[in-house]
């Protein structure tokens, strides 16, 4: 791998069968699939059964999270993101609608893209319009992780002491602030 690697924060979701693959299968396929000579993995979480959210709208989840140590640029790596989504049969329908593999992009070597402002703007972004708007490019680090128990649990499963860069707090303290109900309900399978 080239000299200028980077560390980045991946986390994987799924709550419908690919095939006859239940979610739990096609996490390990795709954290099989993820490595190439330009991702190497570096660690991964315990797999977690969660509601789905929002709450009702849909199957259990399985998550998940991973570290990788790359080459790639950020786009490069969610472009590769996005190759092993299709090739476990993701079809993207519906915003935070049901499917079998999703990938997201957590954290890039602790960059902020495309800006600051940006970041704040789809960090900001209430309930109503996060379920309608997607963003058209790549926001980091992911605008979402501080509200989510599905993400900061396998989270700090790997980095609890990874630190938000523009929070400033660790996965560990996020998590401490999260409802102790919504993260009791998020089990290791
Ligand atoms: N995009 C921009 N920044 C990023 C980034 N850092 N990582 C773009 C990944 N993608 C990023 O994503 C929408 C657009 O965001 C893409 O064009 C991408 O280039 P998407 O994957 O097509 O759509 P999505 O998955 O519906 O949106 P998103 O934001 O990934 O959804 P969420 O917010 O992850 O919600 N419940 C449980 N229990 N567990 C889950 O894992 N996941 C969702 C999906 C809903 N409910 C869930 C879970
Ligand atoms: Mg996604």
């Amino acid at each position: 791998m080239a000299a200028n690697r980077k560390m980045a924060l991946i986390a994987l979701g799924g709550n419908l069968p690919a095939g006859t693959d239940a979610p739990q299968v096609t996490l390990a396929k795709a954290i099989g699939a993820l490595q190439t000579d330009e991702v190497a993995l570096r660690s991964v979480s315990r797999f977690f059964q969660t509601p789905c959210f929002p709450a009702g709208a849909g199957p259990d989840y399985v998550n998940a999270a991973v570290a990788v140590e790359t080459a790639l640029s950020a786009e490069d790596l969610l472009a590769r993101l996005h190759a092993v989504e299709a090739q476990f049969a993701r079809v993207r329908e519906q915003r935070w609608g049901m499917r079998t593999l999703d990938l997201d992009l957590v954290d890039y070597d602790g960059a902020v893209l495309p800006d600051a402002a940006a970041y704040a703007r789809w960090q900001g972004l209430p309930l109503e319009k996060q379920m309608q708007d997607a963003p058209g490019r790549l926001i980091l680090p992911h605008p979402r992780i501080q509200d989510r128990a599905f993400v900061l649990v396998p989270l700090a499963d790997i980095a609890p002491r990874w630190r938000h860069p523009v929070l400033q707090k660790t996965a560990a303290e996020m998590l401490a602030e999260l409802q102790p109900r919504d993260v009791a309900e998020v089990t290791p399978l």
